[in-house]
């Protein structure tokens, strides 16, 4: 692959076929990589099958061990994945670090197949560059004839993400973050279409003691259990980017170099796209032309044809698209609430490939539930009464940067407590102006209400619940251990919105 100096391919390992499932061995280290001319060391995981990710299948053992070659402790959290609680890679959830040369060993059997991903789940190693795709191939696919393209968007900043979170809460002035000094009026600005607000802007500077607007119903840090009212127009307040990145990257490339894919056989193409950003939702196009969606985070759904797929960060679709011969058809994902965008390009036999702008015309919306309240499990969860329903707030304070999760920020929250073996739903409250993609380890979810309506949506591992409403999601309580329950935006989650799952005996 073009653009990345050190090869990532590892000599002497098999490419495929772990039938047998000898250990493998995955290794976090570093990497160069060049963005819109100037090169980058960042992090990477290095893996039997290169980097456009490791394949395993569905039966088989995850049989790996890994060894951490940086110079600073590590742990990989092997997304979506239904396994054991201590080898869900989570520091002070699951299992400890891994320090500088050290290793760990994993072996738990493979139950799911789709589009999953791993990575770090130490401070901002992910942002860093610490993660890759993780394919669970299904022994009997019945589309397995087709040509499979992998795409994995990951937003990409020059800057010490610790030094971002420092100018988000107001300590220093950057062109980074956006905003959030301005209290809280930097996502009205956005929604005017006036472009980001920069933190250092002196025109800004004496509207900072608005204090996030605390006196508007809802955006204040709550406390009280009654939900939020439904505030007419609040949608279009909302702040949709934290953080203003330097680059957009899909297989770690960007749009003014993208990666060309040759279109081999028959023309059509399943794509697995997986939302790998820190904090960045996208919208996919594939230049106009209808696609068909067929899965969400590895699980079928019954297929939808349009032209354009919101994916919330860490979320994955499964994209089916035509590729006539003769045509390149490019596959876009553009920024939410910005022109920014990032792809590849599909080229059919024979094709021109043109250059493309990584600046859209337009900006794009933000995204809402239009699609998520389309989205049908082909395998819903099995019917059955729900015995407990809890509750889940999220709520914040935007001029501050707090971000909170049941009252408090982690550890000074409390977790999930569920009984083994109960159908437990879970009403998410988004009491905050901005959407939190909020992911639940070792299970997976049913989307079953949003705003007061129920349905018997996706099955999932991670849902984006847009500002100011409520989603239910349930699930089966049938893994016993502690896991990892929190928002998936990087930069929220490393301030503390963060909790935990945790079980108590069946009575
Ligand atoms: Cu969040």
């Amino acid at each position: 692959m073009a653009g990345v100096a050190a090869s990532a391919a590892m000599a002497g390992l098999p490419t495929a076929g772990h039938a047998l499932t000898p250990q493998l061995l995955l290794e976090a280290t570093t990497r160069e990589i060049e963005v819109n001319g100037t090169l980058a060391k960042q992090l990477a995981v290095v893996g039997p099958d290169g980097p456009e990710g490791l394949r395993v299948k569905r039966g088989d053992h995850f049989k790996f061990k890994l060894v951490n070659k940086l110079d600073t402790e590590t742990l990989i959290h092997w997304h979506g994945l239904i396994l054991p609680p201590s080898q869900d890679g989570v520091p002070g959830i699951s299992a400890p670090t891994i320090p500088p040369g050290g290793s760990a060993d994993y072996d738990f059997p493979l139950v799911q197949a789709g589009t999953y991903w791993m990575h770090s789940h130490v401070g901002f190693q992910e942002q860093l560059g610490l993660a890759m795709p993780l394919i669970l191939e299904d022994p009997n696919d019945p589309l397995s004839n087709l040509q499979e393209v992998v795409l994995f968007l990951e937003d990409f900043t020059f800057k010490d993400p610790e030094a971002i979170v420092a100018a988000l809460r107001g300590g220093g002035q950057t062109d980074t973050a956006v905003g959030h000094g301005a209290g809280g009026m930097a996502g009205m600005v956005h929604s005017q279409g006036a472009g980001a607000v920069d933190a250092g802007m002196p025109g800004m500077k004496g509207m900072a003691g608005m204090s996030g607007m605390a006196g508007m119903k809802g955006m204040a840090p709550a406390t009280g259990t009654t939900a939020a009212p439904a505030v007419a127009g609040m949608e279009g307040m909302a702040d949709l980017n934290d953080v203003d990145f330097d680059a957009y990257l899909a297989n770690s490339r960007t749009l003014r170099d993208p990666q060309v894919v040759p279109v081999e056989r028959n023309g059509k193409v399943r794509l697995r796209i997986i939302n790998g950003s820190a904090s960045t939702n996208f919208f996919i196009s594939a230049g106009g032309q209808s696609a068909r969606l067929i899965a969400v985070d590895g699980e079928a759904v019954h297929p939808i044809d349009d032209v354009i797929f919101p994916v919330g960060i860490a979320q994955r679709i499964d994209l089916l698209v035509d590729v006539p011969g003769g045509k390149a058809l490019p596959i876009i994902a553009q920024r939410e609430g910005d022109t920014a965008r990032t792809g590849l390009i599909l080229a059919g036999p024979g094709a021109a490939v043109e250059k493309l702008s990584d600046d859209a015309d337009a900006k794009a919306g933000a995204i809402g539930v239009e699609l998520e309240s389309r989205l049908r499990a082909v395998e819903p969860l099995p019917v059955r009464p729900i015995a407990a329903e809890l509750d889940s707030l999220l709520s914040g304070d935007m001029a501050k940067y707090i971000w909170m999760m049941h009252g408090g920020v982690y550890p000074n929250n409390k977790p999930l407590v569920v009984r083994t073996g109960d159908r437990t739903a879970v009403r998410i409250r988004n009491q905050t102006g901005m959407s939190h993609p909020m992911h639940l380890h070792g299970h997976v979810f049913q989307v079953i209400e949003i705003g007061g309506k129920p349905l018997a949506g996706a099955v999932r591992d991670t849902v984006v619940v847009p500002p100011q409403s409520d989603m239910v999601i349930a699930f089966d309580a049938n893994n016993p251990g502690n896991w990892a329950y929190h928002c998936h935006n990087l930069y929220h989650m490393e301030v503390g919105m963060f909790s935990y799952l945790t079980y108590v005996p069946a009575t």
